[in-house]
């Protein structure tokens, strides 16, 4: 039986890559950090399989104890502070996670299981401010966020111990990839949750930033399949992992709100605060390599990845208020 160790297993990504695992019959490990209430939301359905160990990539100890415990075959580092917005407010302490934290895992990998494969969740917005459209693994990088700038150090830390410990260490340059599991403060979630709301008389108006960014969105499901892809091949390497298709947030609003018969229009209302203090105006990814080498391929598209999101959040919504009107 295979091991796999999974930071950040409570978040998104964490939580179908670990039914992803557990599904082709690995023994997965969690390594989850303390919080004052229980955020078990994205993974209740299978928190029982999983063998959970306390940790925090900015604590270096932690994660040498959480290697030397679950002896992993596979070590997944997608922890991070991921939200854009927030990495201004905190440019500190997302450099201690987001950077410093990979290097802390690579640490503990190195010290104590060094022929584990490592996999590293790096990101298109190290490609910022475009200097080639598409994007893909040659493209230079241009971060324009402390987050962005972080994840270019997690990710050539990456590279560095490949080349010099000769340990298979793979970064995974994702782009944006979206689900009914996804924070409620990203763009896509915002959206489908508030249409939700609105759909169903709890919300009358959308406050909202840059509506011309564009980027390329994908399904979160599809995405873990090309992590664990990619580490299964003879040699470690680096892959963009996109759709090759890229939209507006004025085309996802539209797209939200028309399934349930609405017009964004009505709704929308522009707000300064959404705007960040440097944009990265387009992504567009070419995963060309990750096709030919990997055998990957994605099988939700846009707009059916904001429906199913739409369906979740209206379900979910809906039975929170018949729930309430039962109780009262
Ligand atoms: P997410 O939902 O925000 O999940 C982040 C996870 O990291 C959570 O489990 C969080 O734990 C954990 N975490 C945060 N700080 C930590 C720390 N100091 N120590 C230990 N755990 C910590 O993110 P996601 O969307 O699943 O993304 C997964 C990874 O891929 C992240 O590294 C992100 O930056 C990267 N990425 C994401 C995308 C995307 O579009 N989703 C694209 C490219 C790259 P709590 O539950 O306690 O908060
Ligand atoms: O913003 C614009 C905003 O916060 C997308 C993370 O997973 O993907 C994600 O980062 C766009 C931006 O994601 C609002 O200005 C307009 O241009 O959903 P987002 P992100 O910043 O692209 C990358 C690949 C990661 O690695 C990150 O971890 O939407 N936008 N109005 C807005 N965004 C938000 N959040 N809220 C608004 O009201």
């Amino acid at each position: 039986m295979k091991k796999a160790l999974i930071t950040g297993i409570t978040g998104q990504d964490g939580s179908y890559l670990a039914e992803f695992l557990l599904e082709k019959g690995y023994k997965v490990y969690g390594l989850r950090r303390r919080t004052s209430t229980p955020n078990f939301e994205n993974i209740e359905h299978i928190k029982d399989e999983i063998e959970w160990l306390s940790g925090d990539l900015t604590d270096l100890s932690s994660l040498i104890f959480a290697v030397s415990i679950s002896q992993p075959d596979e070590v997944y580092n997608l922890a991070a502070q991921s939200f854009v917005e927030t990495s201004w407010p905190q440019p500190l302490f997302t450099g201690h996670a987001t950077a410093l934290g990979v290097t802390n895992m690579l640490e503990a990998v190195r010290i104590v299981k060094p022929d584990a494969r490592f996999y590293q969740a790096s990101s298109s917005e190290m490609f910022g401010k475009v200097v080639e459209i598409p994007q893909k693994e040659s493209t230079p990088f241009y971060p324009r966020s402390p987050y962005g700038v972080a994840k270019v150090y997690g990710h050539w830390i990456t590279v560095n111990y490949r080349e010099s410990f000769n340990m298979y260490a793979c970064s995974g340059i994702l782009f944006n990839h979206e689900s009914p599991r996804r924070g409620l403060e990203f763009v896509t979630r915002k959206v489908t949750n508030a249409v939700a709301r609105i759909k169903l008389g709890l919300q009358n108006e959308l406050r909202m930033g840059n509506l011309d960014a564009k980027r390329d969105w994908g399904f979160a499901g599809d995405y873990v399949k090309a992590m664990w892809l990619m580490l299964q091949q003879d040699q470690p390497d680096d892959f963009v992992i996109s759709t090759g298709e890229t939209h507006t947030v004025r085309e996802l609003l539209e797209v939200a709100f028309s399934y349930v018969g609405l017009n964004y229009e009505d709704y929308v209302v522009i707000d300064p605060k959404f705007f960040r203090p440097a944009e990265v105006d387009l992504l567009l990814g070419d995963c060309t390599k990750a096709k030919d080498k990997l055998g990957w391929q994605l099988d939700v598209g846009f707009e059916d990845l904001i429906h199913m999101m739409v369906d979740a959040d209206l379900d979910r919504i809906g039975k929170m208020k018949k729930q309430e009107v039962t109780t009262i």
